[in-house]
C-alpha cells in the first residue's frame, strides 16, 4: 500500500488530522489497534477550547457539536465555604465547549470513514526507515494479513503508549516526567448535573471536581491515593466523598445512577523533539498533562492544526520550513500546558504529608485568583486557550 501520510492511532490527533489533510487535498491511511467501539467509548476528556470548536467547526466535523455541545462562561473555584465564579468572557472575551471526547471521535470516525481508509483492530504496528524519505508502517490486519504502508510522511499519533515516540532512538530523545503522588476517581452518573458551571474545589479530605456531558449526565472526580483500587469505592461512598468535598450552605449534590468508575493516575511527561526524520509526534504520543487543566485534547489538537500546515506545505509545494519548525512549535504551546496545568493541580490537590502552612499557601492563592482581576485573567486566558501560536 501506499499513501502520502500514514497515521498512527485514531484517537482525536490522528483522526483530526486525516481530516485536515483530506480537506486539503492530501491522502492518509489511519490505523487503530483497538475496535471502533472501543475508541468511541473510551471515556476522557469533557472541556474543548473555544479554539479546538473554532478548528472542529471549520473542518466540516462541528453539526453536531454546534447542536449539543454546551457552551460555558467560567467555572466555580471552590474551599470550604466558599465558591466563586471566573467569567471568562470578561477577563479574555472567551469560553470553553463542554462536548465529550467520546462524541468528538464519532464525529471525527465518521468523516474519516466518508474521507479515506481506516483499519482498526490491527496488531505488530511498527514504524521503520523514517531516516529516509519513504518511511513505512508495518502491521497485521484485522484479518491477520501482513501489510506495509509506504508514506512520505509518518505521523505517530498512537497516545501514550503507542510504539511512535519509541522509533526515535532513544541518546536522540530528551523526558522529562513529574508523577504526582494522588490520582482521580472519576465517575459519569445519569443525573442532572448540579451546577451550571465546572465546581473545581480545594478540601482538607482532597480535591473533588463537579463536571457534566449533557443536561441529564454528570462526570464527577474526588482526589485519591494512587493506590486505592475502584472496588474499594462503593457508589455510596463516592458520592458522600463528593458531598463533603464540595458542601456549600444553601447548595445540594444531586446523586444518581453511576454508568462508569474508574481511576486515572496523575502524571506531566514531555519528550522532545516531536520529529525524527519522516516521522511526527502529536498529542499523548508526546506529552501527557494531569487533568486539572483541561488541557490534554486541546493540546493534541493544537499540535495537528500545526502538523497539518506544515504537512501540506510539503506535498503542495515541497517546502520543508514548516516540517523542520513544527517540533520547536508545539513544543513552546506543550510547556505553557504543563505549567498550566501543574499550577492548577498544585494550588488544588492535598499532597500527601502537607501541613498547614501548604494549606494556607494553597487557600491564599485560591483567594487571589478569585478576586484579583490579573490573576484571574491569567487563569482564564489559559484555561479557555491561548492562540496557536504562542
Ligand atoms: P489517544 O486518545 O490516546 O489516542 C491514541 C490512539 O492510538 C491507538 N494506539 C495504536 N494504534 C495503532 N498501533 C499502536 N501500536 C497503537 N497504540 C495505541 C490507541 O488505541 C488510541 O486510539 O491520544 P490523542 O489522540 O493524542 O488524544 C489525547 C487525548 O485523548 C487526551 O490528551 C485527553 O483525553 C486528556 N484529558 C483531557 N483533555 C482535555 O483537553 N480536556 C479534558 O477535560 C480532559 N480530561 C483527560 C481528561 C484524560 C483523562 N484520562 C483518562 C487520562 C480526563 C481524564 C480522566
Ligand atoms: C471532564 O469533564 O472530564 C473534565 C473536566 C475538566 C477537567 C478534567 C476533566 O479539568
Amino acid at each position: 500500500m501506499r499513501t502520502q501520510v500514514g497515521i498512527i492511532g485514531a484517537g482525536p490527533a490522528g483522526l483530526l488530522l486525516a481530516r485536515l489533510l483530506a480537506n486539503a487535498g492530501i491522502d492518509s491511511v489511519v490505523v487503530e489497534n483497538r475496535s471502533r467501539e472501543y475508541v468511541e467509548a473510551r471515556i476522557r476528556a469533557g472541556v474543548l477550547e473555544q479554539q479546538t470548536v473554532d478548528l472542529l467547526t471549520e473542518a466540516g466535523v462541528g453539526d453536531r457539536l454546534q447542536r449539543q455541545g454546551l457552551r460555558h462562561d467560567g467555572i466555580y473555584l471552590q474551599w470550604p465555604g466558599e465558591r466563586h465564579r471566573i467569567d471568562f468572557p470578561a477577563l479574555c472575551d472567551r469560553s470553553v465547549w463542554v462536548y465529550g471526547q467520546t462524541e468528538v471521535v464519532k464525529d471525527l470516525v465518521n468523516a474519516r470513514l466518508a474521507d479515506g481508509p481506516l483499519f482498526f483492530d490491527i496488531s505488530d504496528t511498527a514504524v521503520v526507515d523514517v531516516e529516509t524519505d519513504r518511511p513505512k508502517v508495518t502491521f497485521t490486519d484485522a484479518d491477520g494479513v501482513a501489510r506495509v504502508l509506504e508514506c512520505d510522511v509518518v505521523a505517530g499519533c498512537d497516545g501514550f503508549h503507542g510504539v511512535s515516540r519509541q522509533a526515535i532512538p532513544e541518546a536522540l530523545r530528551t523526558t522529562f516526567e513529574r508523577v504526582y503522588p494522588f490520582a482521580w476517581l472519576g465517575i459519569l452518573a445519569d443525573v442532572e448535573p448540579s451546577t451550571d458551571e465546572l465546581i473545581y474545589a480545594w478540601h482538607p479530605d482532597g480535591f473533588a471536581l463537579h463536571s457534566m456531558r449533557s443536561p441529564t449526565v454528570s462526570r464527577l472526580y474526588v482526589q485519591v491515593d494512587p493506590s486505592e483500587k475502584v472496588e474499594d469505592w462503593s457508589d455510596d461512598r463516592v458520592w458522600d466523598a463528593l458531598a463533603t468535598r464540595m458542601a456549600l450552605p444553601g447548595w445540594t449534590l444531586r446523586s444518581g445512577p453511576v454508568t462508569e468508575k474508574s481511576i486515572t493516575p496523575m502524571r506531566s511527561f514531555v519528550s522532545g523533539p516531536m520529529r525524527h526524520g519522516r516521522l511526527f509526534l502529536a498529542g499523548d504520543a508526546a506529552h501527557i498533562v494531569p487533568p486539572t487543566g483541561a488541557k490534554g485534547l486541546n493540546l493534541a489538537v493544537a499540535d495537528v492544526k500545526v502538523l497539518a500546515e506544515a504537512i501540506t506545505a510539503f506535498a503542495k509545494e515541497q517546502r520543508t520550513d514548516l516540517l523542520d519548525a513544527y517540533s520547536d512549535t508545539a513544543t513552546r504551546r506543550v510547556w505553557r500546558a504543563t505549567h498550566f496545568s501543574w499550577w492548577m493541580t498544585s494550588m488544588l490537590h492535598r499532597s500527601p504529608g502537607s501541613d498547614p502552612f501548604d494549606d494556607q499557601l494553597q487557600l491564599s492563592q485560591l483567594r487571589y485568583v478569585s478576586t484579583s482581576e490579573r490573576a484571574a485573567a491569567s487563569l482564564a486566558e489559559n484555561y479557555t486557550g491561548l492562540p496557536y501560536t504562542t
